[in-house]
């Protein structure tokens, strides 16, 4: 990996004494190293883990360069198209018991329910209508769905694909690699299963039980079942930048079409219900990293950490997706945010566009959406 820059050359400060004039050079050194690792990686630069780390560190103007930057990026991938994801949170019913999860399985302060396949295409049908490019079908680890090879699952997967006419992300959790396979064979597109972090000991933490290895072998799985893969992590529940780095850099690696980050938001009756949450800023200096780090791919906005009030600032740092367009009055909840603006309709297509149009940006049409799906599939058979 390259090293863009030449640690020898930059000033260094005395421990402990430090003037007014060192301060200033100290704050253009750190203004010169974000802008000198930005312009490294618009060059087409690998940045290291350290680097992520520093980009990631940045604050006030110095965060800002960032964002341009990862601004700039996004521009020369898909321009000002944002494709709008509608989601679907088909059962809430969960086997697990991950810490920062609102649905986790001893969680009775959480809404139970579990949508009938007919109910989940007439909802996918009205969010085709609105003009949504992408139905996310989404589940805790609901034993009665996974039952019997996952006969419920697959055969949702079939009904809407057919139904709705849309392509079809799936979002069920570690599945075994035949029902990846079905998964692709019934229309499904993508793949969404989310480490949280890649760091080992933090993880283990999270996703309480549940081995590390087993979810991202299940990515790779899906991704030689034909599936395209998203992996995501989580911040705010006890990373470093250094953590986010890693994480970044892990996902450069694999090379997922789709990446993101969430922040976390503290769950009533959970564990970790008692953590102070965190400003989102994090969460925007990691979209921008993975922006520059993965410029092809596809990077969320998720409207289910701060609504609709978060969106403009999640795709000033580089995103090219909105995802959690949920339809107000149909009972789904969101994952995160599990009321936050849907029954006030602002988690909407039509409450997203003015915030569109505010940045200069336009919702992509289903045949563009389709086309860049056709895109990166190219991009796999010459890379695999
Ligand atoms: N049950 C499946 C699984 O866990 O893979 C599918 C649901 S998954 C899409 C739910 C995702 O939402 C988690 O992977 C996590 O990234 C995010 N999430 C869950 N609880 C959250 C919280 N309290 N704050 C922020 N993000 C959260
Ligand atoms: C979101 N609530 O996009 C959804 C969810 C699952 N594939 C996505 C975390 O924010
Ligand atoms: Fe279940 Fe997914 Fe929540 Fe974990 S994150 S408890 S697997 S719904």
């Amino acid at each position: 990996m390259g090293t863009l820059i030449r640690r020898g050359a930059r000033p260094r400060r005395a421990p402990g004494a430090r003037s007014e004039g060192e301060d200033v050079l100290l704050v253009s050194t750190s203004a010169n190293e974000v802008r000198e690792l930005c312009a490294g990686a618009l060059d087409g630069a690998v940045l290291s883990e350290p680097e992520l780390a520093r980009l990631l560190s940045a604050k006030g103007d110095d965060a800002h360069t960032v964002f341009a930057a990862a601004r700039q990026m996004r521009e020369r991938t898909t321009g000002d198209a944002v494709f709008l994801y509608g989601f679907v949170y088909f059962s809430t019913y969960c086997r697990n018991e991950c810490a920062f999860c609102f649905y986790r399985a001893g969680n009775d302060e959480s809404p139970r329910y579990r949508k009938t396949a007919d109910e989940v295409v007439a909802i996918c049908r009205g969010l085709a209508a609105s003009g949504v490019v992408l139905l996310d079908l989404t589940m805790g680890e609901d034993p009665r769905v996974l039952a019997d090879g996952c006969a419920g699952l697959l055969d949702l997967v079939a009904a809407v694909h057919d139904g709705a006419g849309l392509p079809v992300m799936v979002s069920p959790g570690v599945v075994p690699d035949e029902v990846l396979a079905g998964l692709r064979e019934r229309g499904a597109d993508w793949y969404a299963l989310y480490q949280e972090t890649h760091t080992r000991d933090l993880y283990d933490r999270l996703r309480v039980g549940q081995p590390f290895e087993a979810r991202a072998a299940a990515r790779r799985a899906a991704r030689r079942a034909g599936l395209l893969v998203e992996d995501g992590l989580l911040t705010g529940i006890g990373d470093s930048a250094g953590d986010r780095a890693h994480s970044i850099a892990t996902m450069r690696a694999e090379g997922w079409e789709q990446v993101r980050v969430m922040t976390f938001v503290p769950q009533a009756g959970t564990p970790l219900e008692d953590v102070t949450p965190q400003g989102d800023q994090a969460e925007l200096l990691t979209i921008a990293a993975l922006r520059l780090a993965l410029p092809d791919a596809l990077i969320p906005a998720s409207l289910d950490v701060d609504g609709i009030r978060g969106l403009e600032r999640r795709l000033d740092a580089g995103a090219n997706v909105v995802t959690s367009i949920v339809p107000p009055s149909t009972g789904l909840a969101g994952v995160s945010q599990a009321e936050l603006d849907i029954d006030e309709g602002y988690r909407t297509v039509a409450g997203v566009l003015p915030h569109l149009e505010r940045l200069g940006l336009r919702a992509a049409a289903a045949a563009e959406y389709t086309r860049w799906l056709d895109g990166a599939r190219e991009r796999l058979q010459v890379t695999t």
